[in-house]
């Protein structure tokens, strides 16, 4: 008899507060509070390995169970393809939506964890450049071919730093606009709210600065009203799927 292999059917990323939450906390019941608290005025929720290490791969589901927004693993995967495929089947049999990746790793791996994502309907945002100083050293010189890349392969967006508006600027023009950006590096590593986002990036990922606030919930909606004027201030908030690189 031939069983039928359920497949969790991910949520997808939708552009309304341009905010992504990096819940980088190690208890649950704490993820859990913030993560009601906050999801109002953020589009996703993004789990790493501090919750994951300490909580096990179940609080991915159990963080999915509480809200309505896709959960994001930040978990960069970068291994040989084989061992990324099983990563990728066992963060999305945990309920994950989307994932990010390394790109640095070559193509072979890329491509098999965006097969792996397709299958889950998830989606994939490959590593460009990151947002620390240290990122200059090694992946920026290789940032751009890693962003070709990633379009050429069909994932659905790249990472690229909100510490380094120019460089959002720069990849904006090298994915085009089917392709989505993520912009960690806003807040705690100086990256200033709305910058990456006017220069072309679609989401801005946020941490310890809402997370690690005396009101979480109040400093999200705060960053969500200067996000806002931000953007007003230069033209109306495009809710639409993609931003516009040349808004400034
Ligand atoms: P916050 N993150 C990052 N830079 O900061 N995934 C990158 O280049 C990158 C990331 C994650 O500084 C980081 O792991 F690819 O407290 C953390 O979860 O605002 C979040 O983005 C930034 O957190």
């Amino acid at each position: 008899m031939t069983q039928t292999v359920r497949v969790p059917k991910a949520r997808q990323l939708v552009p309304r507060t341009r905010v992504i939450h990096a819940l980088d906390v190690e208890d649950l019941d704490k993820a859990l509070t913030i993560a009601n608290a906050i999801e109002p005025y953020v589009d996703s929720i993004k789990l790493s390995y501090p919750l994951i290490l300490a909580e096990g791969p179940q609080a991915i589901g159990a963080i999915k169970e509480a809200v309505k927004v896709p959960i994001l693993t930040c978990f960069k995967v970068a291994d040989i393809p084989e061992i990324s495929h099983r990563i990728m089947k066992a963060t999305l049999d945990a309920g994950a939506d989307g994932v990010t990746l390394h790109g640095f790793v070559g193509r072979d791996t890329v491509r098999e964890c965006i097969k792996v994502a397709n299958e889950y309907n998830a989606q994939t945002l490959v590593i460009a450049e990151m947002s620390h100083p240290g990122a200059e050293e090694f992946m920026q010189p290789v940032g751009e071919k890693i962003a070709e890349m990633a379009k050429n392969l069909g994932a659905t967006g790249i990472v690229a730093p909100a510490t380094r508006p120019q460089r959002v600027k720069r990849y904006r023009e090298i994915i085009g606009r089917e392709r989505i950006i993520a912009a960690p590096g806003v807040g705690s590593q100086g990256g200033h709210v709305g910058d990456a986002i006017l220069m072309g990036a679609d989401y801005e990922i946020i941490g310890r600065s809402i997370y690690q606030a005396k009101d979480p919930a109040e400093t999200a909606k705060q960053i969500q009203h200067q996000l806002r004027s931000r953007l007003e201030g230069k033209r109306p908030i495009p809710l639409i799927q993609y931003a516009r690189h040349d808004a400034v």
